[in-house]
């Protein structure tokens, strides 16, 4: 019945705006959560909001059983997963995303590392993504890497370094093409945009 109530109050609203309406525990809405729903402006609306980067958990991290802490410094960011898959990556994907290194004396040994074991692709989405994900994983070089980062926590070579991130725009976009199909991606409601991102 109460349920029922809810439904028929919430398909008063746009799909867009369902999101700012805050349903008690009791299930009873009253004027207050409904004035919050029409004169909020959305989530959407922060700018560069929808940016999203492509994040790989190497096989060393793999291997380390780093998975869940990787995942959990971007969940406890703020950012939002948008995909996320485990995949045994070829020969033919690496030319592709190492494209700038290829002709470099250490791309075999990348090639042998990085089709090694499985690696954990993401994309994340958030204002500025691109920029604090790679802040967040910290030089490539994990000597130079601060403490804090993911490569200055759990990394010591630059050939064992846990994690890619995207480093621009124009790569990041490359590479979620690269790696994952549109079909992939799922644009999903995130309740709490508005503690995220004060809107
Ligand atoms: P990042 O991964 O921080 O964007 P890039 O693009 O310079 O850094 O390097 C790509 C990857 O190539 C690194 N993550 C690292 O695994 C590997 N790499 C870079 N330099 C070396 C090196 N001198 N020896 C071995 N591997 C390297």
């Amino acid at each position: 019945m109460m349920a029922g109530v809810v439904r028929c109050v919430l398909q008063r609203f746009p799909m867009s705006s369902r999101k700012r309406i805050i349903v008690p525990c009791t299930g009873v809405l009253l004027p207050q959560h409904l004035t919050h729903a029409r004169t909020n402006s959305s989530a959407s609306d922060v700018p560069g909001v929808k940016e999203r980067t492509l994040v790989a958990i190497k096989p060393d991290g793999v291997q380390r059983r780093l998975i869940g802490h990787i995942i959990k410094r971007f969940e406890q960011r703020g950012f939002r997963l948008v995909g996320l898959k485990m995949v045994q990556v070829s020969k033919e994907l690496l030319d592709q995303h190492y494209v700038a290194h290829c002709k470099k004396p250490f791309y075999p040994s990348i090639l042998q590392y990085m089709t090694s074991g499985p690696v954990v692709a993401m994309v994340w989405e958030g204002h500025n993504v691109i920029k604090s994900t790679r802040m967040l994983v910290g030089n490539t070089n994990p000597a130079e890497a601060a403490p804090g980062t993911l490569r200055g926590d759990f990394s010591i070579h630059v050939s064992r370094n846990v994690v890619h991130a995207s480093d621009s725009p124009e790569v990041a976009q490359k590479e979620i093409s690269l790696w994952f199909q549109h079909s992939e991606l799922i644009d999903w409601v995130c309740c709490d945009h508005g503690n995220i991102y004060g809107q």
